[in-house]
C-alpha cells in the first residue's frame, strides 16, 4: 500500500519546506519536490495544507480500572479518537495495585491495548516496592522496552509512591537508563485537606479544588526535582498544571538538571470556574486532579510553552460518564477523577496556539509531537518526517473550521470540557503506519492495527549490559 501526499508544505519541529512525501510499507520512502507517483498509490492533494509528524499523546488512561469503575474509552474507542484529531501513538499507564507483580500487570494491560486501532506504549507505575519490584523493573527496560516508571505522589491509600519508593526507584531507573515520572501532588496533604472539607459540609464537586490548592503541587514537584537532583535521575513531570510547579521546574533546569515538563491542553484553556456551576454533572464532569486552576495559572503554562520550560503537551484521557460520575453526588472524592482530550489536543492548541501567536508552527510539532518522541527515546522513527521514519503523519487544513461538541466525538464520554468551542484549523487526513485512517473526518481504522512500540533505554544501561553480556541492545521494533 503506498500513499503520496502532493503539493504540501512540511512542517517539522525545526524546520517546514514544500515538499511531496511518499510511503510505503508503512514508512515514509522518500520527501522532495514533484515525486513520481508509483502506480496504485492513494494520491492525497495536501495543497495550502502542512504535513507534519503525527501527534504523540504522552499521557492516557484508556479503560482504566479507577476509583470503583473502569474509564469508559478502551484501547479501540479512545485510539480512534485520536486518530480522528491527528494523534497517532499514545504512551498509556499500567497501573499496579499495591502488592501487585508489575510483570503480570504488564502482561494485563499489553492484552487490553491489542485492539488499539494506533501504535500504544506504556509507562509503568511504581506503586509499591520490595525486592520483586526492583528485579521486575530490570526485565521490563531490557526485554519489554519500558524506559519509563510513574509515581503518583497523590492518591493516599490507594496508588500512591511515598519518598521511601520514590528513593528506592529513581535510584534503580539511575540503574536502568530509565526516567522517573511523577504525578506531584502531595498525597498527605489532599487528605488531610479533603476530611476537612468534608469536616465543614463541603461534600460537592468545589470541594475538590479546595483541597488541591496550588501549593499541593507545588511542594511535591519541587520534593520530586530535589529527590531526583540528589540521586542524579532524570525527571518528567507529568501533568503541570500551576505556575509553582512550573517555578520549580524553571529553577532546576536553569541549574542545569534535567526535568521535563508536560501539560495537558485542559488546563491552558479552562479555569476553575467550572467548579462554581451549580450544576452538579457539569462541575463533577470537570473533576480531574490536578484540578482546573484560576486563570493565572493557565497563562504561566502558555509561558511555560513558549519559553521552552515546559516541553510536551498531553490530555490524561480518562473518561468517565455521567453514571459514573454521581458516585460522588453526596461526597465529591468519590467522584472518579479523569476528563478527556485526546480528541482534541491538537486542534485547540493550533486554534489558542499557532492561531495566536503564542507558538509557531514549529513549537507546535515540537509539543504534540517530536519532545515526546525524544524524552521518551523513539525519536526519530516517531515524531519526525524524515525518510525511513513510520509514516505516522497528519495533513493540518489550517482553514478549516469546526465547533467542538460531545453530540459529534467519537470519544464514548457523554462530556467536553471544550464544549462549544469554534476552531479554526483540523487534521483533514491521519496517516498511521502509512494506511490512511482519516480523510476528511471519514475513519477508516481497524481494531488491533495498532502495534506495542518498544523504547529503549538510554545508553548507560545497554553500555552496562553489552559489557556484561556481549550482546547487542534488544531491536527498537518488534513488529
Ligand atoms: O491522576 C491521573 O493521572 C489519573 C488517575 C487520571 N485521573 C486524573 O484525574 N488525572
Ligand atoms: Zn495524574
Ligand atoms: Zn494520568
Amino acid at each position: 500500500m503506498s500513499v503520496i501526499l502532493k503539493g504540501g508544505t512540511v512542517v517539522t519541529h525545526d524546520d517546514s519546506f514544500k515538499a511531496d512525501v511518499l510511503c510505503e510499507g508503512g514508512l515514509i520512502t522518500a520527501i522532495g519536490p514533484d515525486l513520481e507517483t508509483p502506480s496504485g498509490a492513494e494520491v492525497i492533494d495536501a495543497g495550502g495544507q502542512y504535513i507534519m509528524p503525527g501527534g504523540i499523546d504522552p499521557h492516557t488512561h484508556m479503560q482504566l480500572p479507577f476509583m470503583g469503575t473502569v474509564a469508559a474509552d478502551d484501547f479501540f474507542t479512545g485510539t480512534v479518537a485520536g486518530l480522528s484529531g491527528g494523534t497517532t501513538t499514545i504512551i498509556d499507564f499500567v497501573i499496579p495495585d499495591p502488592q501487585q507483580s508489575i510483570l503480570e500487570a504488564y502482561h494485563t494491560w499489553r492484552g487490553w491495548a491489542e485492539k488499539a486501532a494506533s501504535d500504544y506504549s506504556f509507562h509503568v507505575a511504581i506503586t509499591w516496592w520490595d525486592d520483586s519490584v526492583h528485579k521486575d523493573m530490570e526485565t521490563l527496560v531490557r526485554d519489554f522496552g519500558v524506559n519509563s516508571f510513574k509515581h503518583f505522589m497523590a492518591y493516599k491509600n490507594a496508588i500512591m509512591a511515598t519518598d521511601e519508593i520514590m528513593v528506592a526507584s529513581f535510584s534503580r531507573c539511575v540503574e536502568l537508563g530509565a526516567i522517573p515520572t511523577v504525578h506531584a501532588e502531595n498525597g498527605e496533604l489532599v487528605y488531610h485537606l479533603q476530611q476537612k472539607m468534608l469536616d465543614a459540609g463541603i461534600t460537592g464537586p468545589e470541594g475538590h479544588p479546595a483541597s488541591r490548592p496550588p501549593a499541593v503541587e507545588g511542594e511535591a514537584a519541587n520534593r520530586s526535582i530535589r529527590i531526583a537532583g540528589t540521586l542524579g535521575a532524570p525527571l518528567y513531570l507529568v501533568h503541570v498544571s500551576t505556575s509553582d510547579a512550573l517555578d520549580a521546574i524553571r529553577y532546576a533546569r536553569s541549574n542545569g538538571q534535567r526535568v521535563y515538563g508536560e501539560c495537558l491542553a485542559g488546563h491552558l484553556l479552562v479555569d476553575d470556574s467550572v467548579y462554581q456551576n451549580p450544576d452538579f454533572e457539569f462541575a463533577a464532569a470537570h473533576v480531574m486532579s490536578p484540578p482546573f486552576r484560576p486563570a493565572s495559572h493557565k497563562e504561566a503554562l502558555w509561558k511555560g510553552l513558549q519559553s521552552g520550560d515546559l516541553q510536551t503537551t498531553a490530555t490524561d484521557h480518562c473518561v468517565f460518564c455521567a453514571g459514573q460520575k454521581a458516585a460522588g453526588k453526596d461526597d465529591f472524592t468519590l467522584i472518579p477523577n479523569g476528563t478527556a482530550g485526546v480528541e482534541d489536543r491538537m486542534a485547540v492548541l493550533w486554534n489558542d496556539g499557532v492561531r495566536t501567536g503564542k507558538l509557531t508552527m514549529q513549537e507546535f510539532v515540537s509539543v504534540t509531537s517530536t519532545h515526546a518522541a525524544q524524552i521518551f527515546n523513539i525519536f526519530p522513527r516517531k515524531g519526525a518526517v524524515r525518510v525511513g521514519a513510520d509514516a505516522d503523519l497528519v495533513v493540518w487544513d489550517p482553514a478549516a473550521t469546526k465547533v467542538i461538541s460531545a453530540k459529534t466525538q467519537l470519544s464514548r464520554g457523554d462530556f467536553n470540557i471544550f464544549e462549544g468551542k469554534e476552531i479554526t484549523g483540523l487534521a483533514s487526513h491521519t496517516l498511521s503506519g502509512g494506511k490512511v485512517v482519516m480523510r476528511q473526518g471519514q475513519m477508516d481504522v481497524s481494531e488491533g492495527a495498532g502495534r506495542y512500540i518498544d523504547r529503549p533505554a538510554y545508553a548507560p544501561y545497554y553500555d552496562a549490559i553489552k559489557a556484561r553480556t556481549k550482546e547487542t541492545a534488544p531491536t527498537v521494533v518488534k513488529r
